[in-house]
């Protein structure tokens, strides 16, 4: 089954780059998913094509209007299979905070149908009428949802059985730092010595485990350090062992 996204912008060709570039892009060439995008500009009705206006109540900035918004999800929603249960989703800061757990039931899912707003933000009626989801990609301030958007379908894309070239290295699960709970380890390439600096002993004694375990205990000091709210999270979904706990306790 194809994954479907339809989406909803003012500028449909910021996600030609999703769908031509990349395991995304490759993805997309071999029918894994696909993309609809439908412009708000065109459901407008008066000569000057408006999709935005003036907030009630003062203030900077342009507000998009409810009906050309409401016109172009209706024709998304149309020419999706129906009653499919794909989500209308907002891309807002005020949104629910974009995690891996969403991109994994993305693609599992029917797709979703996204909107993306541009200016100050968009119509409440049409928030109340039409929106079923709002998510964010974090605490910062774009200047349209787009951005937001693509990075989620592309969180979400990659993650298709056979999106991806290397997907021996998946059948064990605990070979995908996306699946730890950790952050990922360090990684080395050629030359051997760069800049004077050599490559860790450890990736080049040819020792499978030597070198599992030293990965694993890169993940451990690097997440301990920088995100200790994903230790203690990894902890809670049983996914540390006795060795991780003891080499935890030794940092
Ligand atoms: N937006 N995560 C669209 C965001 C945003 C975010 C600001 C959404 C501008 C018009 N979207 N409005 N962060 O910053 O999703």
């Amino acid at each position: 089954m194809t994954l479907r996204f339809d989406v909803v912008t003012l500028f449909p060709p910021i996600f030609d780059g999703l769908t031509q570039h990349g395991i995304s892009g490759r993805a997309h060439a071999r029918g894994l998913w696909r993309l609809h995008a439908w412009n708000p500009r065109d459901y407008t009705t008066d000569a000057h094509r408006t999709v935005d206006d003036r907030p009630y109540g003062g203030g900077p900035g342009m507000v998009m209007l409810s009906a050309p918004l409401t016109l172009a999800v209706e024709h998304a929603r149309a020419a999706r299979t129906p009653d499919d249960g794909a989500p209308v989703v907002l891309l807002s800061p005020t949104g629910r905070r974009f995690e891996q757990g969403m991109a994994a039931r993305l693609a599992q899912g029917p797709g979703a149908i996204f909107v993306c707003g541009r200016y100050e933000g968009v119509d409440q009626r049409f928030i109340d009428a039409c929106v079923t989801d709002e998510w964010s990609l974090g605490d910062f301030v774009l200047s349209g949802g787009e951005l937001a958007a693509a990075a989620m379908m592309d969180a979400a894309v990659r993650l298709l059985p056979g999106a991806l070239n290397d997907e021996l290295s998946r059948v064990q699960d605990s070979f995908d730092p996306s699946l730890s709970g950790l952050l990922d380890c360090p990684h080395y390439t050629r030359p051997e010595v760069y800049a004077g600096k050599s490559v860790p002993a450890e990736l080049l004694s040819g020792h499978h485990a030597r070198i599992a375990r030293w990965r694993r205990e890169q993940s451990l000091r690097l997440t301990a350090a920088r995100r200790p709210d994903l230790i203690q999270a990894a902890r809670t979904a049983g996914l540390l062992d006795a060795a991780d706990e003891t080499f935890l306790a030794g940092l």
